[in-house]
C-alpha cells in the first residue's frame, strides 16, 4: 500500500492499483459526492486530491466531504505548500526530478517539512516526472520546467533510477492532466525495468485501452482524473480492468 512504509521490490510485481484524482478546481460538492460514491462502489484504491493550479478555495471543504463519505485513503497531490491539508491521510511529497527548478526539487519541501512533521500525514517521498504530451500542460508551465521528451525512454529510466538511488520511495510518471498523449508503453517499460520501487502512471488515460497498455507495460498504480469528470462511469470500467488484471496475477 502507498500508506505502508515498507516499499520493497516485491510490491512492484504485486497487485496493481487504481487511483482517482479529484481536482478541486473542476468539482462542486454534488459532482464530488457522486464520484466518491462511485469510488466506494468500485473499491478504488486511492483518492488523490490536487491540481497544478488551484484557483478555487474549496479544497478544504472538498476533503472534508470526501473523508466523511469514504474510507478510501485520501492522498494529497499538491502543487505547492499552500495545499497541505491535515485532514488527508497522506501526501505525495513530490520532488520534480524531471525538471531543474530548485523550487520544486527542494525549495517548497523546506517550507513544508516542519508542517508535515507536526501533522499525522503519511509522507510519501515521490520522484515526480513530467513527460511531454504533445502540448504544454499546466503542470509544466506552472513549474517552469521542461518536461522529459516523450520518445526518450532512456532519459526517463536514468532519471527514475537517480530518484530511487536518492532514496525516493515512489516514481510518478505524469503526462499532465488532460494530456493529448499518455506516457508511451516503451517509456513505462524502461522505467519499470530500471527501478525496484512502485511506479505510478497518469495523464491522458481516457479509455480502457490506454489504461490496459500502461498496466501491461509495468505501471503499478494508474491515475485517472480528467476523463472521469466528464464520464463518471469510467471509474467502474477502470476498476474492473484493474480487478481482472489482479485476478490474472493471482492465478
Ligand atoms: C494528472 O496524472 C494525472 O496529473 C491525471 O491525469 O487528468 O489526464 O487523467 P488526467
Amino acid at each position: 500500500s502507498l500508506l505502508d512504509q515498507k516499499h520493497t521490490p516485491k510490491n512492484t510485481t504485486g497487485r496493481k492499483a487504481f487511483a482517482v484524482l479529484l481536482d478541486p478546481d473542476n468539482l462542486d460538492e454534488k459532482g464530488c459526492l457522486d464520484l466518491i460514491q462511485r469510488c466506494n462502489t468500485h473499491a478504488v484504491d486511492y483518492i488523490l486530491v490536487g491540481g497544478s493550479l488551484v484557483t478555487q478555495t474549496n479544497q478544504t471543504a472538498l476533503i472534508r466531504l470526501i473523508k466523511k463519505n469514504t474510507a478510501i485513503p485520501v492522498i494529497l497531490f499538491p502543487s505547492s505548500t499552500l495545499h497541505i491539508d491535515v485532514q488527508a491521510d497522506g501526501i505525495l511529497f513530490l520532488s520534480l526530478i524531471s525538471g531543474r527548478n530548485p523550487e520544486f526539487l527542494i525549495g517548497q519541501h523546506v517550507i513544508a517539512a516542519p508542517l508535515l512533521k507536526a501533522s499525522k500525514l503519511k509522507v510519501i517521498p515521490t520522484g515526480y516526472m513530467l513527460v511531454d504530451s504533445g502540448r504544454q500542460t499546466t503542470a509544466s508551465y506552472m513549474s517552469g520546467t521542461t518536461p522529459l521528451p516523450y520518445d526518450k525512454p532512456a532519459i526517463a529510466a536514468s532519471t527514475a533510477l537517480a530518484g530511487e538511488l536518492l532514496g525516493l520511495q515512489v516514481i510518478y510518471l505524469d503526462a499532465g492532466s488532460g494530456a493529448q498523449y499518455p506516457i508511451t508503453p516503451e517509456m513505462i517499460a524502461a522505467v519499470r525495468q530500471s527501478i525496484n520501487i512502485p511506479l505510478i502512471v497518469g495523464g491522458g488515460i481516457n479509455n480502457v485501452q490506454k489504461a490496459a497498455a500502461a498496466l501491461a507495460a509495468g505501471a503499478d498504480i494508474i491515475v485517472v482524473g480528467n476523463h472521469i469528470e466528464n464520464d463518471p462511469i469510467f471509474i467502474g470500467k477502470i476498476a474492473q480492468l484493474v480487478r481482472e488484471y489482479n485476478n490474472e496475477i493471482a492465478l
